[in-house]
C-alpha cells in the first residue's frame, strides 16, 4: 500500500504506519562561486557555508506551508569570469532554484542580477560589495555586507588618521571589485588630506608586478593599497620585499583572506597588513561567529576564509523568509526577505534597507600577527 502510495505522482500526502504526513516540500537554493581559478580557496569558503547551513536546516526540520521542507544545494562554479557567472545564474533559472546565494565577485554578481532580477528570483550575496549591486533598481538584489564606499572610504581614513600614511600608492586590478574599492579608498584619504603619489593597474590573473612597483618605488610610498583579490595580493607583496618596498600593505575584503599568508610566502611582516571584511560582530556578539569557526573547521578541516558566516547567514535569511511567507515560491516571499528586521545570524543582525543593503553594515579591521589574521577593531 505504501509503495503504490509512494509511487502516485503529484500527490501531496502519504500514508505511513497509518499516519499522514505532507509529503516534503523540495526547495532548491542555488550558490555561485569562482570554485576552480587563482580563488577556489574564497569559492569553496563559500560554498561550505551554504553546504553546512542546508545541512542544518535539513536537521533541524523546516516547515514552510504546513508542508515539510526539503532543503537542496545546486552549486555552480563561475571561475569569477561575468561570462561564466551569467551562465551558471541562467542555468539555476533554468533550474528553477527557489533563491540563489552568491555571486562571491562584484564581476559576477552585477551582470547575474540581470538574470534573477527578470527570472523574479531573490538573490542574496555574501560578499559581492561592489555598491552598484544593489542600484540597479532590481528588486530581487540583496547583501548581507557593507558596501565599498563604507569599506574604501573607512580604509582610506585609517590609512591617513591610524596608519599615519603621508605618501600613499594604490594599485588596483580593473575588476568592478577592485578598481570601485581603490576609487573609495583614494576619495577616502584625499578628504583626510591626505596624498597619493601614485596610482597603477594590474589584473586579477597577473603574476609579474615588477613594472608597476619599479614605478611606485621611485616616489617613496610608506603605504600601498591594492583593490583586488588575495591571490594577487600574496605574489604582489613577495615583489615588493624583493624590490626592497618597505611600506605598509592595505587591502579591503578582497585580501583579508586566512590564506594571505602562504600567498605572501614569508614577505608579509608582522602588522604590515592592514585590510577590512566587509562585516564583523562585537562584544557578546562574537562568541556566536567563533562558534561558526570551529564548528566549520570540524565540518571542513579549514579554517573560515573570510566569508563563509555571511553565507551561511544569507541561506538562513532567505529560508526565514520563505517560513514567515508561508510559501517558498519567489513571488510569495521575496515582499517577505525585503522586509527582514532584526534577523540574528552569526554574523550579527541583519535588516535591510530599500536597496536591499545591510542596515548599519559593520567592518572589521584587521592584521596579521604570526600568520593568521588579528581583529585590530570593529567599526560602524
Ligand atoms: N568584496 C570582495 C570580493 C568580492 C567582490 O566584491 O568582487
Amino acid at each position: 500500500m505504501q509503495l503504490k502510495l509512494k509511487l502516485l505522482a503529484g500527490v501531496a500526502a502519504l500514508a505511513v504506519g497509518g499516519a499522514v504526513y505532507a509529503q516534503d516540500l523540495v526547495v532548491k537554493i542555488g550558490h555561485v562561486a569562482p570554485t576552480s581559478g587563482a580563488i577556489a580557496h574564497l569559492g569553496k569558503d563559500n560554498e561550505n557555508g551554504a553546504r553546512l547551513a542546508i545541512k542544518d536546516l535539513n536537521a533541524k526540520g523546516v516547515t514552510i506551508g504546513g508542508r515539510k521542507a526539503r532543503f537542496e544545494l545546486l552549486a555552480e562554479d563561475d571561475a569569477a569570469d561575468p561570462k561564466q557567472g551569467t551562465a551558471a545564474a541562467q542555468k539555476l533559472v533554468d533550474s528553477k532554484v527557489n533563491g540563489v546565494v552568491g555571486h562571491l565577485n562584484s564581476g559576477t554578481s552585477i551582470p547575474a542580477s540581470k538574470i534573477y532580477s527578470d527570472a523574479g528570483i531573490p538573490q542574496i550575496s555574501p560578499s559581492a560589495t561592489n555598491p552598484r549591486f544593489t542600484r540597479q533598481g532590481y528588486k530581487t538584489t540583496f547583501r548581507v555586507v557593507a558596501d565599498d564606499v563604507h569599506l574604501g572610504g573607512t580604509l582610506g581614513r585609517y590609512a591617513v588618521e591610524q596608519v599615519k600614511g603621508k605618501r600613499i600608492a594604490v594599485i588596483d586590478d580593473r575588476t568592478a571589485y577592485g578598481q570601485g574599492v581603490a576609487d573609495e579608498f583614494e576619495k577616502g584619504v584625499k578628504g583626510k588630506g591626505g596624498t597619493i603619489v601614485g596610482r597603477e593597474f594590474t589584473n586579477d590573473k597577473a603574476t609579474d608586478f615588477t613594472a608597476i612597483l619599479t614605478s611606485l618605488k621611485a616616489k617613496n610610498p610608506d603605504v600601498v593599497f591594492f583593490g583586488g583579490m588575495d591571490a594577487v595580493a600574496g605574489p604582489m607583496m613577495r615583489q615588493m620585499k624583493q624590490l626592497g618596498i618597505n611600506a605598509k600593505f592595505m587591502g579591503g575584503d578582497g585580501i583579508c583572506s586566512s590564506e594571505l599568508p602562504k600567498l605572501a610566502a614569508g614577505a608579509m611582516a608582522d602588522g604590515q597588513v592592514v585590510c577590512a571584511e566587509a562585516g564583523g560582530v562585537e562584544g557578546a556578539a562574537k562568541k556566536s561567529m567563533e562558534d561558526f569557526g570551529k564548528r566549520f573547521k570540524a565540518e571542513f578541516g579549514a579554517d573560515v576564509q573570510v566569508y563563509a558566516p555571511y553565507v551561511y547567514d544569507a541561506v538562513n535569511v532567505m529560508v526565514d523568509a520563505m517560513v514567515k511567507a508561508g510559501s517558498a515560491d519567489p513571488a510569495k516571499y521575496l515582499p517577505v526577505l525585503a522586509k527582514t528586521s532584526g534577523f540574528k545570524g552569526v554574523t550579527g543582525t541583519i535588516a535591510f534597507d530599500e536597496k536591499g543593503d545591510i542596515k548599519n553594515g559593520a567592518l572589521t579591521l584587521y592584521t596579521y600577527k604570526g600568520g593568521k589574521r588579528d581583529q585590530i577593531a570593529v567599526v560602524r
